[in-house]
């Protein structure tokens, strides 16, 4: 397991020490006039909370661990030894003080998905600090400004789908919850420690061009499925094949059970911490009603079914009825693995079959992106002050994948000034769906729907505002980690 990760690391390396030298030598051209000197990020300086700020602290270990997929025991990375990691939880307005213990044979980060915090907390190495290297420690201190539904995760390679997600919730101790009782549920697809590593499957992309080699190591669907799009939305929608989905860390043959009483009325706070895989959620037997998407109200929405992307988070209220109840969340565009499936149990019943096809997922499955926002989520209106293009890039064939006409690192940042309203005009130029996911703000769609994290179908385009009121140097990539990590990825920076 050491020898290909090491190598795997040396080649992510040595390409961004290429990217920076070219940054260096003037030659990418970037937005701060590429004279600044390669940085050394340091210690970050410490920080402490405002007089009667409530402070909340945890250590996330990252380790080596096992996973028990019903009964075949796997070696994967994970927090604290848990898949999902520990619950981080705290009120809007908390000081959060979140010590990163590394004890990966790698070097690592945390990345706070979807959270407006300061940058020097965002955890992307080489932009906001250095990476925290095997056996160090990092404090992430930052204070928790808006309530939702997040996750965190690292921000290092393709560590993301290996066992390092779990759920961070932020609640508004002014909202009464008007229901009975909440659950979490984390969607993921897995590969790890099925004979291969996350690691080894984008190696096998970058080298295959994703041509068609499973062979127990992560083979692709375009191969086997001959780049045929599957009947949806998104078109071709991911590019690993895997032989897992799972929620809450369980695949659906020994599933998570979550219970309740008839006539309840739940909060699910649906996160989709998968790398490479779209879901279809639905929940057998029930309407649900989407209140949030990425921690921001909507026009309550009751729906059958609805897509959730890589990174997006969506809150629904489902009234219980009497019995078991699959909760079923179907990969879009994948033919093996089966699918993700948690039990819902309020009273007698026998137990749904890993492969239940609930009626709710043949009939309309709700976009995000459709979704009208509460009047309270809106962003004021305002003209643009400043507008850029970003135009999504790339091929399966070489798997190149890019921003802007070159891939992270090469690319030259997006710049705006603090204060300016920013509109970005986003072509999806590709034959695939990306999840565009923007750190540290929130976007508005022009239907003012609050987003951090958007699927933009095939050859989709969009235009999103922001109010640039976090200064610093912030990421906007494809939530598809392979494509990220392929070079899906654009800075966004505060010029000064
Ligand atoms: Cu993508």
């Amino acid at each position: 397991m050491t020898s290909p990760l090491i190598s795997r690391r040396n080649i992510l390396l040595g390409s961004l020490g290429v990217a920076s030298a070219a940054a260096l030598s003037g030659c990418g051209a970037p937005a701060d006039g590429g004279t600044a000197p390669a940085r050394s990020f340091g210690r970050p300086t410490p920080i402490t909370p405002s007089p009667g700020q409530r402070g909340v602290k945890k250590t996330l270990t990252a380790a080596p661990t096992t996973l028990d997929l019903a009964g075949r025991e796997v070696t994967t990375w994970a927090y604290n030894g848990s898949v999902p990691g520990p619950l981080v939880r705290a009120n809007a307005g908390d000081f959060l003080r979140l010590t990163l213990n590394n004890r990966l044979p790698a070097d690592t980060t945390i990345h706070w998905h979807g959270l407006r915090l300061r940058n020097a907390a965002d955890g992307v190495p080489g932009l906001t600090q250095d990476p925290v290297a095997s056996g160090e420690k990092f404090v992430y201190e930052f204070t928790a400004p808006d309530p939702g539904t997040y996750f965190f995760h690292p921000h290092v390679g393709v560590q993301l789908d290996r066992g390092l997600y779990a759920p961070m919730i932020i609640d508004d101790p002014r909202e009464p919850g008007a229901y009975d009782a909440e659950w979490i549920i984390v969607l993921d697809d897995w590969i790890d420690g099925t004979g291969t590593t996350p690691d080894d499957v984008l190696e096998k992309l970058i080298a295959d061009g994703g041509a068609a080699d499973s062979g127990g190591m992560g083979g692709m669907d375009h191969g086997s499925m001959g780049g045929m799009a599957a009947a949806g939305p998104w078109g071709d929608a991911g590019d690993v094949t895997y032989p897992y989905f799972l929620i809450n860390g369980k695949p659906a043959t020994d599933p998570d059970h979550l219970s309740a009483k008839p006539g309840q009325k739940v909060r699910l706070r649906v996160i989709n911490a998968a790398s490479d895989t779209i879901f279809a959620v639905a929940l057998g037997g029930h309407r649900m009603m989407i209140t949030h998407t990425d921690g921001h109200t909507v026009k309550p929405t009751e729906v059958g079914a609805f897509y959730i992307g890589m990174g997006e988070r969506y809150d629904v209220i489902v009234t219980l009825a009497d019995g078991v109840f699959p909760l079923v969340a179907r990969p879009f565009g994948k033919t093996s693995g089966g699918q993700a499936m948690a039990l819902v149990r309020t009273g007698k019943g026998s137990r749904p079959r890993a492969d239940v096809k609930p009626a709710e997922l043949a009939g309309t499955i709700l976009i995000g992106s459709t979704l009208q926002p509460a009047e309270s989520a809106k962003l004021p209106a305002k003209n643009p002050d400043t507008t850029l293009d970003l135009s999504l890039e790339g091929s399966m064939k070489p798997y190149r994948w890019g921003m802007n006409g070159a891939v992270y690192g090469q690319n030259e940042p997006l710049s705006v000034k603090e204060g300016q309203r920013l509109r970005i005009n986003v072509t999806n130029a590709t034959m695939m769906t990306h999840p565009l996911h923007l750190h540290g703000h929130t976007f508005a769609l022009p239907s003012g729907l609050r987003k951090d994290t958007v699927l933009l179908a095939p050859m989709q385009a969009t235009a999103i505002d922001l109010d640039a009121d976090n200064a610093g140097d912030w990421m906007v990539h494809c939530h598809n980690i392979y494509h990220a990590e392929a070079g899906m990825m654009i800075a966004l920076k505060y010029a000064q």
